[in-house]
């Protein structure tokens, strides 16, 4: 029996419909070579996304996890501050919010570290704030006081220059002094000897969500070196001389520079190539590390002991005013394997004037995806779609 034109017509239609159906459901999703790729001209901040717990192992407060605990879970950790007498107030506010999102589940001690000793105030005042042991630690002298090899009056010429382009705390010998002990001294203090990680925490921070995992047992388990939160341009005025140190280091140690290293983040001159250039090759990219939850043994490993000791000698910390986060920054991302480094994209954090704000029911009191609340040209500052771009959302 003939079928009618029309009709078959109409079955073939039929026909190449239902196979572009199903090659719309099997077809291969195209490929994406890393979260990066995403985000390669930042067009979404990634924290608009819903944001949940990171993958890997995971545990949970528990028993186990009581302040006394003898069996605990905890891992050889410490929350810790470096901080004067007279901010004591601002950091219980920092303790409060910390305690109310995570450590009330965990109970991690505090170590307290300062240059003179702390007050009855303040260790009375910060007691209160957890139910976890407090540490008080004086800071020797030879990790605080200006090296030998510094000269005051060089200092004095230095900084008066600095200060005169417009860079901050440039004649306030404490903050170049902090920025030292940040980088390179605070885990040889005698009271870390058997901590592996910690969590910095500033005074006058504040976190915003709940975190219900060991945010210390999850860097052990999955074998993380660093955490980070915000990442941003520093000022290349602070440090003109740091990256050309640093290329001197890589000359005289080739095999310090790891094979899954994240360079390219180090010393990408597209997104501000400005900032590049006065900085003679360094982005200026780097972890805000008023932020940091990281593991010790980096620090004290050799690669990053002979870096830091060639940094000290060079002068810089002194006579330009380099931060303990580019320092930090550039050795993570030269001497550690990329893929180490997590973005801890979870944790609500406050330093001002920026944020780091998830989407995220366990949330409260920020601004999804508001990277800052301060002047609008703060946002250029982010630089976080160059890490993303590079190495990843890991
Ligand atoms: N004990 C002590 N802590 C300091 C000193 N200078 C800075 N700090 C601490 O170092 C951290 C960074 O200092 P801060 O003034 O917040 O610098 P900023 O965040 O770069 O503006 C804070 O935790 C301060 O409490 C100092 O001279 N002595
Ligand atoms: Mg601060």
């Amino acid at each position: 029996m003939a079928i009618a034109r029309p009709f078959r017509a109409l079955m073939v239609a039929a026909v190449v419909l239902w196979c572009f159906f199903i090659y719309q459901i099997l077809k291969p999703t195209p490929s994406l070579h890393g979260p990066g790729d995403r985000y390669l001209n930042f067009e979404r901040d990634p924290n608009l996304d819903p944001t949940g717990e990171p993958e890997g192992t995971l545990v949970r407060a528990s028993d186990r996890y009581a302040p006394d605990a003898v069996d605990t879970d905890r891992i050889n950790a410490t929350l810790l501050a470096l901080v004067r007498n007279e901010e004591v107030d601002d950091m219980v506010s920092s303790m409060i919010d910390l305690e109310r999102t995570w450590n009330n589940k965990f109970n991690y001690p505090w170590t307290f570290f300062n240059d003179k000793p702390f007050t009855e105030e303040f260790k009375k005042k910060t007691s209160a704030a957890t139910n976890a042991k407090c540490n008080y630690e004086l800071i020797p002298a030879e990790h605080w006081d200006t090296p030998s090899w510094i000269d005051q009056a060089i200092f004095d010429e230095s900084a008066a220059i600095l200060e005169k382009k417009g860079v901050q705390y440039a004649k306030m010998m404490s903050y170049h002094q902090m920025c030292r002990w940040n980088s390179g001294l605070f885990y040889k203090h005698p009271a870390l000897e058997h901590t592996r990680y910690y969590w910095r925490v500033e005074p006058k921070v504040h976190f915003f969500c709940d975190v219900d995992y060991d945010v210390f047992r999850y860097m052990y388990d999955n074998n993380k070196t660093y955490g980070f939160t915000i990442n941003l341009y520093d000022d290349p005025k602070t440090l003109p001389s740091l990256w050309p140190e640093t290329v001197k280091f890589l000359a005289e140690n080739p095999n310090a520079l790891h094979e899954n290293s994240a360079m390219k983040w180090v010393t990408d001159d597209i997104k501000r190539p400005e900032h590049n250039k006065k900085a003679q090759g360094y982005s200026t990219c780097h972890f805000w590390s008023n932020f940091e939850v990281a593991d010790m043994e980096f620090w004290r490993s050799k690669t990053y002991e002979d870096y830091f000791n060639h940094l000290d000698r060079a002068g810089g910390f002194f006579y330009e005013r380099w931060g303990d986060a580019p320092v930090h920054s550039i050795a993570l991302g030269l001497f550690e394997d990329s893929s180490k480094i997590h973005w801890f994209r979870d944790i609500g954090y406050q330093h001002i004037p920026f944020f780091n704000c998830p989407n995220s029911p366990k949330c409260k009191g920020c601004v999804t995806g508001r990277l800052t609340d301060g002047e609008a040209w703060l946002h250029r500052e982010d630089c976080r779609p160059n890490w993303f771009k590079y190495a990843g959302m890991g």
